[in-house]
């Protein structure tokens, strides 16, 4: 997990975060999830070379992460905490709430051929 700055003041609370520095790659690209189906799944995929951080900045959901080796799985609901997914990890995300916001901090521009979509392609990829 990885834990933003926060600078609180009686008018709210504003947390920055800086390629390189916040987060240990330089931020090609940001998108974010909105409007999702709260039985909606996403995710179910890999990347070969993408490094990412994923907040949820409003509202919450659940990560489930496999590296091939092990699994785990992840609450995200605080603004300030983002989640870091290295290169080759397989990721599933559920359980999104009403109104839910994720948003995305990305190493790469999108690039199709950089999934793994196919989780034996991916495993065979852990392995080699
Ligand atoms: C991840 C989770 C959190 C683009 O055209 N540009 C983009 O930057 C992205 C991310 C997607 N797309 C297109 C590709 C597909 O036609 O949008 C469509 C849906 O993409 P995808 O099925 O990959 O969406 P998710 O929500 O399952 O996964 C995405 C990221 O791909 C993934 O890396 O970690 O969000």
């Amino acid at each position: 997990m990885i834990d933003l700055p926060v600078v609180s003041d009686p008018r709210g609370d504003l947390t920055f975060v800086e390629g390189g520095n916040h987060v240990p790659f330089d931020i090609r690209r940001v998108y974010y999830l909105y409007n999702v189906p709260v039985d909606a799944e996403r995710g179910g995929h890999a990347h070969r070379e993408l490094e990412q951080v994923v907040f949820a900045l409003s509202g919450s959901f659940r990560i489930k992460i496999d590296d091939g080796n092990s699994k785990s799985e992840y609450v995200l609901r605080d603004p300030r905490r983002g989640l870091y997914i290295n290169k080759l990890v397989w990721r599933e995300m559920d359980n999104f709430s009403q109104g839910a916001v994720c948003m995305v901090l990305a190493s790469r521009p999108y690039d199709e051929t950089d999934y793994y979509r196919d989780y034996g392609d991916f495993l065979a990829a852990t392995s080699a």
